[in-house]
């Protein structure tokens, strides 16, 4: 029998040069079109203004996306930046990541150079992606449409059911399956998007809102990595293609001490 064909549909979207949305998935080949037109709409209608360059790249996977579970969403209720980066530093400490290299992240994060990918440090902060000022850009990941229905229905249950937080459980469930990367720090770089997270194989993904402060036009990402060597893992982030095919349980708001005490069941 052949085998089932997928293609990886990537969309990155500029005004005047400076980057204004992207969104990417794996879809079945007669999705191509449609997802196609939903990409350019989204670039064309998004809230940071209008993209005047918008850039789709439809690709035929080579290899068959490996299935995966996405990783359970928890909200923690954070009321500051401060609050929210006090958090990070208990929860990413707890599997082994030095209080410096969570510092470390937050501040290269607030430098304001809103870099194209991931950070990759090491747990004392130390850098070691071989573009500083790229970083590594996670690509090829989806979800299959039974699992995106599930899914949806899960955030649903907290009104999180939208495409920035569906994409960003996608995209943190692919990175904490390989067992390298201990945690992750992310802000959105969207100066009307004030809810981060930070996210570990042990606590799930766990919402930090107010993590900045509105009208801040920088963000990022942070991958906290065990050992040092980086080469078999960027392979894996950028080129691996991921399907989530189950969805954990979601939970509401919840206590820090509650994500403290509580293992992820994945
Ligand atoms: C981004 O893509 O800009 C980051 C999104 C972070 C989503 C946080 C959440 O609300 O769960």
């Amino acid at each position: 029998m052949p085998r089932r064909l997928y293609y990886s549909i990537r969309m990155r979207s500029s005004q005047n040069g400076v980057h204004i949305s992207g969104a990417e998935g794996i879809y079945d080949r007669h999705l191509i079109s449609s997802m196609v037109q939903e990409y350019t709409q989204r670039a064309l209608l998004h809230d940071r203004g209008r993209a005047d360059e918008i850039r789709i790249t439809v690709e035929e996977l080579k290899e068959t996306p490996r299935k995966i579970p996405s990783l359970p969403v928890c909200t923690l209720n954070t009321r500051n930046p401060d609050a929210a980066k006090k958090a990070s530093v208990k929860i990413l400490s707890s599997v082994g990541i030095s209080a410096r290299a969570v510092e470390e992240a937050f501040n290269a994060i607030n430098v304001g150079i809103t870099m194209r990918g991931a950070m990759l440090m090491d747990i004392e902060g130390v850098r070691l992606e071989p573009d500083l000022l790229r970083g590594v850009r996670v690509t090829r990941m989806g979800i299959t449409e039974k699992a995106s229905r599930d899914l949806s229905t899960e955030l649903g249950k907290f009104g999180l059911d939208n495409t920035t937080v569906k994409e960003a459980v996608i995209l943190a469930s692919k990175v904490h399956k390989y067992r390298m990367i201990l945690g992750e720090l992310c802000i959105s770089d969207d100066p009307n998007y004030t809810t981060g997270y930070i996210a570990t194989r042990i606590h799930g993904y766990v919402r930090l809102p107010h993590i900045k402060k509105r009208g801040i036009p920088y963000g990022g990402r942070a991958f906290f990595i065990a050992g040092r060597e980086v080469k078999d893992l960027i392979r894996y982030l950028q080129r691996t293609p991921v399907m989530i095919n189950r969805i954990n349980p979601c939970r509401g708001v919840v206590k820090l001490r509650d994500v403290l005490e509580r293992k992820s069941g994945r």
